[in-house]
């Protein structure tokens, strides 16, 4: 079979020549807009290794970190390899972290092409970006690292400490090539990795250099240790004819295009290794990680690009990271725009259960509409909820959104009176400190729709716009509760633990003024052994304008029973972002992404504009690798 490789989205191949943007240096101060100096450059196996920068015969280490430096600050572009291959630079002055702007941005060779689906789709290779201040002043990288915190922060396809190991191809080794394909050897280098699991990088036919780096020739493995990302390939077409990397949302590199907001970077997302946030006043060093391990066929394996890095705040380019028009419900009583002076505190209840606020002086409930437990943000995000009404009693055991501030990480036996408590690792248990970014207060989400089960009921929490105004809820921060944890982690005589095929989903189902949905969005909770970590980012933009909102779980059957799902449906929220005019631009201005290259154009794989191709050749046009 003759596969079309016509207009095929490339994921990796190179434009370094045509994304040498803006990178130059600022004089402002006497200082540098751009990288200064590369301290390490350790990139993993893969298909660009050895040619930029280029290997030649008798390069060490040094010479090679050199000749990355020089690229850099010349707007050239580094290929950092598969997963966890990595470079360590730094600018000549501290980039500020400045409130509420986006300070730093890592440029790549990112772009957007058709086919792409609700998450905009191209030529996304994302790597984390960690960052470190130079608190002993030595002006070497010896100082603690943080991590930037972006959209895939906690999800459950997000692998911490995943470690990659390569294996050198053996002299002798014979090539595996793929009939009717450039795959010139599908088992070119092998991997294993922290998880039992392993694959290999393929060779193609567009790339027949040695892919291992050959300054490291002697060494028989290369290790790596860093986050990874859930593959973000698609084999479009289902024949391995057309692959498409979906965009993450924000807050990685070479993820979006040079010219997307999305592409840039707030220090403010800096979290230590337990989440925390860093609280930076700048930073001096960065360090850039690929982020995915996945092979697309054809066109080999995801690497990242590194093109430069920007000091938005010396270029010109520190748009506000929150977006126009968004306002955030943090439950933080300095936030509140009301009268009362401590207006979130007091609808935290005395006691995570049984309380008066959530259950009334009888513990049954209240009877009487206007004595039901609610809140309204006013002035603010206008959101409010009310505890449901069942039999003529509003009580939380009917599903609502109660405020919160009990923290807690004691896994162990977690009773169903201790259903308020968010889960923070290393937390003692009490109150404070537990909301998203070290806040105090957050909300407890609690009821699911149980009517598919005989003899179940829809408890599902309602979050509303107070003053009947529909808007576009952007997004929120969740993260689970020690009672939910704990039967997913351990079970209970309610619930079975997790196992390979457990899922737990958080469903957002959006409603209009009129009551109907408008669509649901969907956060995976718990995926197999793995589950969200610490607060997470849930997208709720796609819903469009909605009056309200119902949250939902959907489970997978080892979490149901006779009366529905057994997984207790408690789930913290904190910081729900609303864009207030309706349209707004978005936080962190994911929406609107442009496509990025020039349709009339046509470019050889290393840049170079073309007047035309010969036959057999592969170029770039509108973004796309064309084989002619
Ligand atoms: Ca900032
Ligand atoms: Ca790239
Ligand atoms: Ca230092
Ligand atoms: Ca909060």
């Amino acid at each position: 079979m003759r596969k079309n490789y016509l207009l095929i989205t490339s994921v990796a191949f190179m434009l370094a020549s045509s994304v040498r943007l803006n990178a130059q240096s600022v004089g402002t101060r006497g200082v540098s807009a751009t990288i200064h100096r590369v301290y390490e450059y350790c990139p993993a196996p893969g298909q660009f290794l050895n040619t930029m920068p280029e290997y030649e015969e008798g390069d060490t280490r040094e010479s090679v970190r050199q000749k990355a430096e020089e690229l850099l600050r010349e707007g050239g572009t580094v290929s950092l390899g598969a997963f966890g291959g990595y470079v360590v630079f730094g600018f000549d002055h501290m980039v500020e972290n400045r409130a509420g702007l986006y300070d730093l941005q890592i440029l790549g060779n990112s772009y957007h092409a058709d086919g792409g689906d609700a998450r905009q789709g191209g030529s996304s290779e994302p790597a984390l970006v960690f960052v470190s201040h130079d608190d002993n002043g030595n002006g070497v990288p010896d100082d603690k690292w943080y991590e930037l915190a972006g959209s895939e922060y906690g999800k459950t396809g997000t692998w911490r400490d995943y470690t990659v190991t390569y294996h050198r191809t053996p002299q002798g080794h014979t090539p595996t090539p793929v009939p009717n394909s450039p795959v010139t050897d599908d088992t070119y280098i092998r991997w294993t990795d922290s998880e039992g699991g392993e694959g290999y990088l393929a060779m193609n036919a567009y790339h027949r250099q040695n892919y291992w780096p050959q300054w490291q020739r002697g060494e028989q493995t290369l290790t790596f240790t860093g986050v990874r990302l859930a593959p973000n390939t698609v084999d479009k077409n289902g024949d391995g004819s057309y692959f498409l990397q979906n965009t993450y949302a924000w807050g990685y590199a070479d993820n979006q295009p040079n010219d997307s907001t999305s592409s840039k970077l707030d220090l403010e997302w800096a979290v230590d290794e337990d989440g925390n946030p860093a609280n930076l006043p700048g930073i001096h060093f960065v360090k850039v990680q690929t982020a995915v391990l996945q092979s697309n066929g054809w066109i080999g394996e995801s690497s990242t690009e590194v093109a430069g890095a920007v000091d938005l705040h010396l270029a010109g380019g520190a748009a506000p990271s929150m977006g126009e028009n968004v306002m955030v419900l943090t439950f933080e009583d300095e936030d509140y725009r009301g009268e009362e002076y401590d207006y979130w505190s007091s609808l935290v209840d005395d006691r995570q259960y049984g309380g008066k606020l959530l259950y009334g002086e009888g513990g049954t409930g209240v009877y009487d509409e206007a004595e039901a437990y609610r809140w309204y943000d006013e002035g603010n995000t206008f959101l409010s909820s009310m505890l449901n009404n069942s039999w003529g009693s509003w009580a939380y055991w009917n599903g609502g959104i109660a405020v919160s501030n009990y923290v807690d990480s004691n896994l162990d036996n977690v009773p169903y009176t201790d259903q308020l408590a968010v889960f923070r690792k290393g937390a003692e248990a009490g109150r404070g400190e537990g909301g998203h970014g070290a806040s105090d207060r957050f909300a407890v989400i609690n009821g699911v729709d149980n009517t598919f089960a005989s003899g179940g009921t829809d408890t599902r929490a309602v979050l509303a716009f107070g003053d009947g105004q529909a808007r576009t809820i952007d997004h929120a921060y969740v993260a689970l509760t020690t009672y939910f944890l704990s039967n997913i982690v351990n079970g209970s005589s309610f619930c079975t633990a997790a196992t390979e095929e457990t899922f737990v989903d958080l469903l957002a189902e959006g409603f209009d003024a009129k009551g109907q949905k408008t669509g649901t969005a969907t956060l995976r909770l718990v995926d197999g052994l793995h589950h969200v970590q610490g607060w997470t980012w849930f997208d709720l933009s796609a819903l469009g304008k909605v009056s309200s909102v119902k949250f939902n779980f959907s489970v997978s059957d080892d979490q149901k029973g006779a009366y529905g799902v057994n997984t207790p449906t408690y789930v913290a929220i904190d910081d729900i972002a609303v864009r207030m005019d309706g349209t707004g631009t978005g936080i962190y201005g994911i929406p609107g992404a442009s496509v990025a290259t020039d349709n009339e154009r046509m470019y050889d794989l290393t840049g170079r504009l073309l007047r035309s191709a010969r036959k057999g050749q592969i170029v770039i046009i509108g973004g796309r690798k064309v084989l002619f």
